[in-house]
């Protein structure tokens, strides 16, 4: 008799993982992780959180034809202001960058990490060659940061993570009219007691309007006696008010199971920074493992919106 046995995890990770390890990229580094991609016509980028040897990150860019097999840029392309308004507030580097197609620009929305805590930023390119910073649009203590790939109600609206008192993180929306002022603060989500995200929550992939709802992708994490273990989770909100949540699944999508999701900088990480929708309702998800490689895993757009509603 054949016992069929159940996947653990909802998402199915690529049998190639990890996609990209500190061996690909083409000069010294100490890891990749935590990308963020994009496809222009049949090509895919990445947009790549390099930390390099003095342990601060930046990007790099990678390409690929399908979305598994990536080559990097043989340069960085985003590194740490050394002068002007963002200079002090980069100047322990640029973390989890996170893509969203608006209005013909592609914005990058980052965390800013320095002595003076983490704020979130926003640069845009329209060709991934030259960037340009637009603002930096949090104060110290929020990360997370995901900008909606269209206006609601007309104003800009993102997603983040600001940290409430005692460290708790929840997840909550604002609003601007020019990508610089935000407003309209409201909570979305917060960490549930007893459940796989207990401790804190953050968006992670910038979120995709689907027939149910924006669909977010995001992580959380539970502490316990090793340190946290970050997981995957989805959650549905409505396309007109994203602070009323539709849907939000019981169990996690993915959690670190593999050699590579469990051993490195930071054990037990998978942390998502952007997904693919492909033309057959195939989602690829793009997601640092253990802060030390970048993999990817997949499921169809179906079966991520059902995951959500159980
Ligand atoms: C989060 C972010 C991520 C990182 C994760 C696990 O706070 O800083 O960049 O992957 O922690 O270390």
């Amino acid at each position: 008799m054949t016992i069929r046995r159940r996947r653990p995890d909802l998402l199915h990770r690529w049998e190639g993982n990890p996609i990209l390890t500190t061996e690909d990229i083409p000069f010294r580094c100490n890891t990749v992780f935590n990308g963020s991609p994009v496809k222009i016509g049949e090509e895919y980028l990445l947009l790549l959180r390099v930390e390099g040897q003095r342990g601060y990150s930046f990007f790099a860019l990678a390409r690929s034809d399908d979305g598994y097999h990536f080559e990097v840029d043989p340069a960085p392309v985003l590194l740490p202001e050394k002068e002007g308004p963002f200079a002090k507030y980069e100047s322990r580097g640029l973390e989890d960058p996170r893509i969203t197609y608006l209005d013909g620009n592609y914005y990058i929305v980052y965390t800013a990490a320095s002595d003076f805590g983490s704020r979130i930023a926003i640069a845009k390119t329209e060709d991934f060659q030259c960037y340009e910073r637009i603002a930096l649009i949090s104060e110290p203590g929020n990360k997370d940061g995901v900008l909606f790939p269209e206006k609601i109600n007309g104003k800009y609206a993102r997603l983040d993570r600001p940290l409430g008192g005692r460290d708790f993180g929840c997840i909550w929306v604002s609003y601007s009219d020019d990508l610089i002022h935000w407003g309209g603060h409201e909570l979305v989500l917060e960490p549930r007691p007893g459940y796989w995200g207990a401790d804190r929550i953050g968006a992670s992939v910038p979120p995709i309007k689907t027939e149910k709802g924006w669909l977010e992708i995001y992580h959380g994490f539970t502490m316990v006696s090793s340190g946290p273990i970050y997981r995957m989770c989805t959650v549905l909100l409505d396309l007109e008010d994203p602070a009323k949540v539709i849907a939000r699944s019981e169990e996690a999508i993915l959690s670190p199971r593999e050699k590579y999701e469990r051993i490195g900088d930071v054990n037990n990480v998978v942390f998502a920074c952007g997904a693919i929708v492909e033309p057959d309702n195939k989602v690829k998800i793009y997601y640092g493992g253990a802060d030390t490689c970048l993999c990817v895993a997949t499921a169809s757009m179906d079966a991520l919106i059902e995951a959500t509603f159980s």
